[in-house]
């Protein structure tokens, strides 16, 4: 029976020892799935080794809807601007005429490549196919592509090409959802829906291994439109895709909005375990403790203004700066997260100036300061008001991205217990070096030299063992 008790311990306090779980929340018994997640935790080779070490990236929502941009007959439509085709107001058919419309001859592939790589994006997500079901490349499954077009050349191999040659990864975005393709349904009702969805599914397949067979450099696909009943009923089709998809494509990165679980479970099946490489649910927000991700990968794809994804001419309402968006980078990456930039660009082809202007100034600070956000992650450390700690992936070297400095100028500093600091200065000028006053155990001030910045920057942090019993020094208050 002792030690029966012994062997629970030990195992109870091996599992607090545990670093956060793969699982969201774990039910009582396991449940047993035929279509659940393929593995728990994170994968460990080198394709996402690399995905999990890009920390910044760009998305680009490109479409028929940026001829519009937002607006129809001289009326502004309040959503997003890549929705149009969903107002009421316009004729299904009148918006797929866009289609003898789309010649895009500002588009030049490699200044966008360009502008992404200046950015210090390292990878790029693209629409292939939005909900509207525009192809963005001559699909021998569908009459509502590129090839139809003034323009009749590929796009997706344009992208792939270009950002490829400036060393930015590729990841294709598809839409399941297609509101132009006769068989799509957003439930199956009838005898005939069930009959049309069939052919649907197959004209899915079709389009994804016909996107991956044309397009070999792309390193994973990013899935939309995956909400409705009708595709969330598909468990067993999606899940043999999906192995039919990593067959074709050893390393192949596909996040967690690809399929539900038997019991219509999406992300998380049915054990709380994420299905897919990242967790794909942080789009607009950003999560706020390292405890919200569980252990996962993931990534967060974000506007510039509050939800414009394609080109919309308004550019409404709050438009975020550069410095919010690093700051997103930042703590985006302190949490173990990538974070993900949307460009819309315009009908033409051109990316509009108010894009280019935020891309150089991410730029210019991310050449000074990139060692902070490239293969850095959770650093272990408490969240303190200056910014956000990082930390340099199988290594000791810790970062402090500053966004906030106090009117003293001093940065308190709190280390995890027995660390000390023995080096810290400035990344952008390693000769300024600040020295560390200690205030408390593990306590420090950092008493910056400058203190009205106008920018946000990194201190670098050397960290060793403090090997020192500091705690008769500062003794705890007795409450
Ligand atoms: O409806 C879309 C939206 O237009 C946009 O593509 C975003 C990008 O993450 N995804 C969808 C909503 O989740």
């Amino acid at each position: 029976m002792k030690k029966l008790i012994i062997a629970g311990l030990a195992l109870a306090s091996m599992l607090s020892l545990e670093p956060v779980r793969a699982q969201q929340s774990m039910p009582k018994e396991k449940i047993l799935l035929a279509h659940g997640a393929h593995r728990e935790g994170k994968r460990t080779d080198a394709v996402m080794e690399k995905w999990r070490g890009y920390g910044l990236g760009q998305f680009i929502h490109w479409g028929l809807y940026a001829i519009p941009g937002g607006e129809w007959n001289g009326k502004q439509y309040n959503g997003a601007a890549e929705w149009i085709r969903s107002w009421n107001g316009i004729p299904n058919a009148t918006y797929d005429s866009l289609i003898y419309k789309f010649n895009p001859t500002a588009f030049d592939a490699t200044a966008w490549a360009k502008s992404a790589k200046q950015m210090g994006a390292r990878y790029v997500t693209f629409t292939t196919k939005h909900h509207d079901g525009f192809c963005m490349w001559p699909s021998k499954y569908s009459k509502y592509t590129v090839a139809a077009s003034p323009y009749k050349k590929d796009i997706v191999k344009a992208v792939v090409d270009a950002y490829d040659k400036e060393g930015i990864d590729v990841i294709l975005y598809f839409s399941v959802m297609d509101w132009s393709h006769p068989d799509w349904r957003y439930e199956i009702k009838t005898k005939e829906d069930s009959v049309a969805f069939e052919r649907f599914k197959k004209f899915t397949r079709n389009q994804l291994i016909e996107l991956l067979t044309n397009y070999p450099k792309a390193k994973g696909l990013w899935f939309d439109g995956t909400w409705d009943k009708s595709w969330v009923k598909q468990a067993a089709f999606a899940d043999d895709l999906e192995t039919e998809m990593r067959k074709l494509r050893p390393g192949l990165i596909i996040g967690s909005r690809f399929r539900a679980d038997e019991n219509g479970k999406r992300h998380f099946d049915s054990n709380g375990v994420l299905m897919g490489d990242y967790e794909q649910g942080w789009e607009r927000k950003i999560p706020n403790k390292i405890e919200e991700v569980h252990g996962n990968d993931w990534d967060c794809v974000m506007t510039v203004p509050e939800n414009q994804w394609g080109y919309n001419k308004a550019w409404n309402g709050h438009i975020k700066s550069a410095n919010e968006l690093l700051e997103m980078t930042a703590k985006c990456v302190s949490l173990g997260g990538n974070f993900v930039l949307n460009f819309g660009p315009q009908g033409d082809g051109a990316i509009r100036q108010e894009e280019l202007n935020l891309a150089t100034k991410i730029g210019d600070w991310m050449k000074l300061n990139q060692e902070a956000i490239y293969n850095c992650g959770y650093a272990g450390y408490e969240k303190q008001d200056w910014g956000y700690f990082t930390k340099k992936t199988g290594s000791d070297q810790v970062y402090m991205v500053v966004f906030n400095v106090p009117v003293s100028g001093a940065l308190r500093l709190k280390m995890p217990a027995k660390t000390k600091i023995s080096k810290a200065y400035m990344l952008a000028d390693r000769e300024e070096k600040i020295l560390p006053e200690e205030i408390n155990s593990n306590e420090y001030f950092l008493k910056l030299k400058k203190k009205d910045h106008q920018e946000p920057f990194v201190i670098v942090l050397e960290t060793g063992k403090n090997a020192e019993n500091k705690e008769s020094i500062y003794e705890k208050a007795k409450t």
